[in-house]
């Protein structure tokens, strides 16, 4: 019988992980995805109000004007640059190696910044300029990873970029990159913690985290979020919910058992809650005809 293999939970109260090039990233970050026309406010409190220092965001999802003025407003009350941690994305559109160093120069634009903290490619498919959500046929171009890498290699050397990183890596992928990277990528980007919004998986009432959240006297978004601190990995939760949004950073201070931690891990029928399904999946003219093409047949 296949038994589970749980990661020990980490003891400490780690309010930053190093990164392989020497800078740090704060354990929770804010999420921006779907932030819509709260972004301004919800990106200000997060970080004026409730102490968050790392904000995530990215063009695609169409609110980097709205965290700049953010950022403007936090710095212009007292939070410096310096200790602000922003990530940002080029889209699949953008994954060209002639295309990386304008996005880049885009984002800082919206952002109403001179560098960036963590630049990630966002997802690894190069897609068509104005490509359709699936692709048509022709929307999909070749992907030159090690192209793209060498430029954004490049920010890195020009200080526009202090580190670089991925999301939606395959091993496949991430080995194929890791034979011609001459810069390590610092993060491959763990997401949704609270389980997402739509077409996600509520795991905010999930029977477990419920149960353990009323044991420790938490709610469950803390649960969730300290769950994944104590796994080793830095966060992002979003809300667009002032109270919400104080209440996701308060996880210092306090531990989940080694037992709790277990049974969190061991939630049943755990999967990807944003498998790329509607983003890259077009069964009839492909290339990518499943969601096991998009992740190399590897889950
Ligand atoms: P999350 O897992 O952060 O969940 C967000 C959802 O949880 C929203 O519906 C939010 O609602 C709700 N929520 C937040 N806090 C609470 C709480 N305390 N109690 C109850 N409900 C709560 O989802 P995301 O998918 O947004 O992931 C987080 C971030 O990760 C993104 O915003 C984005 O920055 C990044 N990301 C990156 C991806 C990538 O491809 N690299 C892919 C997906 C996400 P409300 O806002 O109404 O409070
Ligand atoms: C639309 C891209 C998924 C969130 O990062």
């Amino acid at each position: 019988m296949a038994q589970a293999t749980v990661n020990r939970p980490q003891e400490e109260d780690t309010k930053s992980f190093r990164l392989l090039s020497g800078h740090t990233i704060p354990a929770v970050g804010f999420g921006t995805w779907r932030s819509g026309a709260e972004a301004t406010n919800s990106v200000f409190t997060a970080i004026v109000e409730a102490g968050y220092r790392h904000v995530d965001t990215a063009p695609e999802y169409g609110i980097e004007e709205e965290v700049g003025h953010a950022l403007q407003a936090s710095m212009r009350a007292g939070v410096e640059r310096k200790d602000l941690f922003v990530t940002s994305k080029p889209w699949c559109s953008d994954l060209s190696p002639d295309r990386v160093r304008t996005a880049l120069k885009n984002s800082l634009e919206m952002l109403q910044l001179d560098y960036l903290d963590l630049y990630l490619i966002h997802w690894p498919f190069h897609l068509k300029q104005g490509a359709s959500k699936p692709p048509k046929p022709g929307d999909v171009l070749e992907f030159d990873m090690e192209g793209v890498w060498r430029e954004m290699e490049k920010l890195v050397k020009d200080n526009l970029v202090k580190d670089i990183g991925i999301c939606n890596f395959t091993i496949n992928k991430l080995q194929k990159l890791l034979r011609f990277a001459q810069t390590m990528p610092s993060v491959c980007q763990a997401y949704s913690p609270l389980g997402s919004s739509e077409g996600g998986r509520d795991m905010i009432h999930d029977q477990t985290v419920e149960i353990v959240a009323k044991k420790l006297n938490k709610s469950p978004g803390q649960v969730l979020v300290k769950w994944g601190l104590q796994r080793g990995t830095s966060v992002i939760p979003k809300s667009s919910h002032p109270e919400r949004i104080k209440e996701n950073i308060k996880v210092f201070g306090w531990q989940i058992p080694e037992q709790d931690f277990i049974a969190l891990s061991t939630i049943l029928e755990q999967k990807r809650v944003l498998d790329g399904a509607d983003l890259f999946v077009s069964k009839s003219c492909g290339p990518f005809k499943s969601v096991a093409d998009l992740w190399d047949d590897e889950d």
